[in-house]
């Protein structure tokens, strides 16, 4: 069994897997290089050959125990015919919404879209570098795709005063999200995925009034199809308030917690294997406090199923010399 499976199936407390959130990226030279070369992020993550690649390339540096497939959460609204760019030294940037031409799409002109990256996952996953390891595909949760979407931009802190102002246009866009949610998961799986997370990255701008309507339940029927699917899920619920509720309600088969929350605390809340919270500032440090901090984690879940990784993505300041550090000390605790 491969070793994220061992630790999410199997409840292995022995063996500590590791991967990175964004461990393909902006603080590897050979990802800027071929970056460089293709100033349109979009096309990029639709070249097959070159996503193959980049996902490739931190494993043939780190020991690392999986492959996250090169693409973007925005890949979905790019897949519903929303306008999607990424501007330099701004971020992502999106087009008007047409509810009705998303309401209208077929599946077959969905994944015709965006069919080079089964095509990349089916590479990844078939190669030699992977085998024995896991390939994780993934998706933007609902919630943080329908901020995307309306917002039409990173909402940085808080949303804008009139986000839910249209509430049967946000019903309309959660049932599509569903839908082709669904679709890309089915797809990623049936190429090779073995394992999908669902990124909520801006659980964290909700009050707790508004959790069911936009992340309990549109979380629950994704995390409820992926199971039948056979396929392990894990969820990411950036910043929520109360992972314990998360984890009783939405009953993800892991989850990966963000570097605010108190692993001793969540430690004794929750019984669902754990993964990541590390904050990733702390690999900016110097070595004896990486140490520190790296340790503290992997001791505290030493008797608990526990995926090391990131509290959050890696900062492209991150030096490649130091996640080859930080890989080993996991690899040797
Ligand atoms: O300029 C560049 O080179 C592009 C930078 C970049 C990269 C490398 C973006 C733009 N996306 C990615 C890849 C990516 N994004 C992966 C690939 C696999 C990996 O190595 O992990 C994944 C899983 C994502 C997921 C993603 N995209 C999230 C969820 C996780 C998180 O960080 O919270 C989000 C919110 C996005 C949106 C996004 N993509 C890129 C940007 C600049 C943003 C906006 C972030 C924001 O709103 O602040």
């Amino acid at each position: 069994m491969n070793p994220l499976h061992q630790v999410i199936i199997n409840k292995n407390t022995n063996r500590k897997p590791v991967w990175i959130m964004r461990q393909a990226g902006r603080y590897l030279p050979e990802f800027r290089e071929i970056r460089k070369q293709n100033p349109n992020f979009i096309k990029l993550c639709l070249n097959e050959n070159l996503s193959t690649k980049i996902t490739l390339q931190p494993l043939q540096r780190f020991n690392l125990d999986a492959a996250i497939i090169f693409s973007d959460i925005l890949i979905l609204p790019y897949g519903l015919n929303q306008k999607v760019e990424f501007e330099k030294g701004f971020g992502p940037k999106l087009g008007d919404v047409n509810i009705e031409e998303m309401l209208r799409l077929n599946e077959e002109s969905f994944v015709k879209k965006i069919n080079p990256i089964y095509n990349a996952i089916k590479k990844v996953s078939t190669s030699n570098i992977v085998k024995n390891k896991n390939t994780i595909g993934f998706v933007g949760a609902p919630w943080t795709l329908l901020v995307y979407i309306i917002n039409q931009q990173s909402p940085k802190k808080n949303l804008k005063k009139d986000f839910f102002k249209n509430k049967t246009l946000i019903k309309k866009i959660l049932l599509v999200l569903d839908k082709f949610l669904k679709i890309h998961i089915k797809n990623q799986i049936n190429s090779g995925a073995n394992i999908i997370q669902i990124f909520d990255s801006w659980a964290g701008l909700l009050e707790e009034k508004d959790l069911p309507d936009y992340i309990y339940l549109p979380t629950l029927s994704l995390v409820n199809y992926v199971k039948s699917l056979n396929t392990p899920v894990i969820c990411f619920p950036r910043e929520i308030k109360n992972y314990k509720k998360f984890c009783e309600t939405v009953k993800p088969d892991a989850v990966s917690i963000d570097y605010n929350v108190d692993p001793i605390k969540i430690l004794n809340d929750i019984k669902i294997p754990i993964q990541g919270g590390l904050n990733p500032k702390i690999l900016l440090s110097d070595k004896d406090t990486i140490k520190k901090e790296t340790k503290k984690y992997l001791d505290i879940f030493k008797d608990h199923p526990y995926i090391f990784n990131l509290g959050h993505g890696v900062l492209p300041e991150t030096d490649p010399n130091i996640m080859d550090y930080l890989v080993k000390m996991v690899k040797d605790y």
